[in-house]
């Protein structure tokens, strides 16, 4: 059964304006104008490639809506709603809330469908269209908390498609995982308290939001073992976090046995990227792909849906999208031209420090495990 794959150009009309990366332009403090780091080039250039290098042909494409009222408010507060509402009426937009997240006018509608082609993706490998999906959308996602949109997030993309899952469809238990080099706050604080939803999060240690995505935010209440975090320090290449995904997100996720997973895909952990210090391959990415896909051909039936987050290079980030696509497609169309000059550089094998943190992630999933299904009689 095919991938299905799910773009609209408008994601490209994500209006982040000009500034000098995440900082408003100022001359006077030597801040020249530039563009915004979530510019619209890095992921309209991986659509491209996926078109050019012919790889759209083995995908089936997904059509995109906008998310309604009733979905966003599943999940984020009517202020935060009305707050978006509000500044997107603005002649020149507004701010999602953390003033490093802008958009411009009429930046809900845009918003309001990066979450409904996730939500459509759910629906087409839910009703069996398609084996899986990928969701290639802007603004990304998985910052976004209940009451606010955060660190380039307006809504959360992954959240809302979660609990359309739940409440609409019928889905029982869900797997959020999320390699994005950042932490996924934003769907783990929707979910804290959830022992039906599993947040695992795989992240450069300390990097956004600060102090956030340690080892011991584990969950709270009914839900205390359904959330993991892996903070793995700076450095970290293909072996420590292919190391990660064997001993911890793997295990974790078999143990879960979701009915669904849901992927928060970020590349920015990417050895080339301006936004994090890791040092991942397009190879890599292929390999997180590989095992994600196997765990859930073992507990669901394959059913995974992908959702675009983070990655911020925009000559490597479309070659780490392709890799990830030809893994879901099986069909392979190009090699990535960077990996010779990214895998000639050092990092990629496990390090003692990347072991001693997914040493500490197995110990504290040992205390607290995910809650596994409660088997009907
Ligand atoms: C937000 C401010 C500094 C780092 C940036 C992270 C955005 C992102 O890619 N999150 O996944
Ligand atoms: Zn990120």
């Amino acid at each position: 059964m095919a991938t299905g794959y799910a773009y609209h150009e408008v994601f490209g009309w994500h209006d982040t304006s000009s500034a000098t990366g995440l900082l408003p332009s100022d001359p006077a403090a030597g801040l020249q104008p530039y563009s915004h780091f979530e510019h619209p080039d890095t992921k309209r250039r991986m659509h491209e490639l996926v078109v050019v290098s012919g790889l759209i042909d083995h995908l089936v494409r997904v059509p995109t809506r906008e998310a309604t009222d009733e979905e966003i408010l599943r999940v984020h507060s009517p202020e935060h709603l009305e707050r978006i509402r509000t500044q997107s009426e603005l002649p020149k937009g507004g701010d999602a809330g953390d003033g490093i997240s802008p958009f411009g006018r009429g930046g809900l509608s845009i918003a309001r469908r990066a979450a409904g082609a996730v939500i459509e993706c759910v629906d087409a490998v839910l009703a069996g269209t398609v084996a899986d999906a990928y969701a290639l959308v802007r603004p990304p996602g998985h910052h976004a908390v209940a009451d606010s949109g955060m660190g380039f997030c307006i809504f959360n993309n992954v959240a809302i498609a979660v609990e359309h899952a739940r409440t609409v469809r019928g889905v029982e238990r869900i797997a959020v995982v999320d390699w994005d080099v950042h932490h996924g706050n934003g769907t783990q604080s929707m979910f804290y308290a959830d022992p039906d939803v599993l947040t695992v999060s795989i992240h450069q240690d300390n990097v956004f939001p600060p102090r956030s995505g340690a080892v011991d935010e584990r969950g709270e209440g009914a839900g205390r073992g359904c959330a993991i975090n892996i903070p793995l320090p700076p450095g970290t290449g293909d072996g420590g976090y292919l190391h990660a995904f064997d001993e911890v997100i793997v295990p974790a996720v078999r143990a879960f046995r979701p009915d669904l997973v849901v992927v928060s895909s970020g590349f920015d952990a990417g050895g080339m990227d301006p936004l994090a210090r890791q040092m991942v391959t397009s190879e890599g990415f292929a390999a997180f792909t590989r095992r994600v896909l196997d765990v859930a051909a073992e507990c669901c039936a394959g059913r995974v849906v992908m959702a675009h987050e983070g990655g911020y290079n925009p000559v490597f980030v479309p070659f780490c999208g392709l890799a990830v696509l030809q893994e879901m497609t099986g069909v392979h169309v190009l090699d990535d031209p960077f990996h010779a000059l990214l895998s000639g550089m050092t990092g990629h094998d496990l390090k003692p420090a990347e072991a001693d943190v997914v040493a500490e992630v197995v110990a504290s999933v040992a205390r607290d495990a995910p809650r596994p299904p409660v088997l009907s009689t």
